[in-house]
């Protein structure tokens, strides 16, 4: 791609459609303890429109009242959250170049109307380790720009099975996702589409 941002890399087709379908059963199998929750704006309450549930020793969690945080346990039934598959271990060691092991790995589903408005992510203290995105199911828009708000972004569509690793100066990129198109994997059978991302959160 062209993005302009040093340490950002894209990976089309890293996970092959077999290890795609073995990747979506550790998914559900994570959701099945640690239920999907609707994620809602800090002080406004706003429901964000995509579903999240986590795994590893810390989630990525936000509530009206706490706002944006890292916590060990499941918003809504207050246990601790299932571990990282051994598959996503595995993708980090391959691709992120960073010795220390991912402490969080966010599971987003999107319907086909889900989209995640541009930010950044600085919720971890530690700003050096990358982040690896997978993504699953249905195509979308993402896009990603610079380091302020109205830095040019470009746009990039990303499928079922890339891998996207956030690193050096694209790591405090603003980036989001501006739309799924539906019906372009057969992946899931209802549609949607997943995006992991794995994150080192504490140095
Ligand atoms: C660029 N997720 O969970 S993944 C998020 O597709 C998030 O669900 C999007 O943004 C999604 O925070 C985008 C790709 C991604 C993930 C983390 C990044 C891009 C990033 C962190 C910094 C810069
Ligand atoms: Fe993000």
């Amino acid at each position: 791609t062209h993005v302009s941002l040093s340490g950002f890399r894209y990976l089309p087709g890293y996970f092959d459609r077999p290890a795609q379908e073995a990747l979506l059963e550790e998914v559900r199998a994570v959701a099945a303890v640690a239920p999907l929750f609707v994620p809602t704006m800090p002080k406004t309450g706003r429901p964000m429109s995509v579903r999240m549930t986590n795994c590893g020793d810390l989630g990525w969690v936000t509530d009206r009242q706490h706002g944006y945080r890292y916590q060990d346990r499941h918003p809504v039934s207050g246990t601790r959250w299932p571990a990282i598959p051994a598959s996503l271990l595995r993708l980090w060691d391959d691709v992120a170049g960073y010795s220390k092991p991912p402490q969080a790995c966010l599971v987003n589903f999107y319907d086909r109307q889900a989209r995640m408005g541009l930010h950044q992510d600085r919720d971890e203290l530690n700003l050096e380790a990358p982040v690896v995105s997978v993504s699953l199911g249905d195509q979308c828009l993402f896009r990603i720009g610079g380091t302020a708000r109205s830095d040019p972004t470009r746009s990039l569509r990303l499928s079922s099975g890339d891998v996207v690793v956030l690193g050096g100066d694209s790591r405090l990129g603003f980036h989001g996702v501006d739309r799924i198109y539906p019906g372009t994997s057969t992946l899931l059978k209802d549609g949607g589409r997943i995006n992991l991302t794995l994150r080192r959160v504490e140095p």
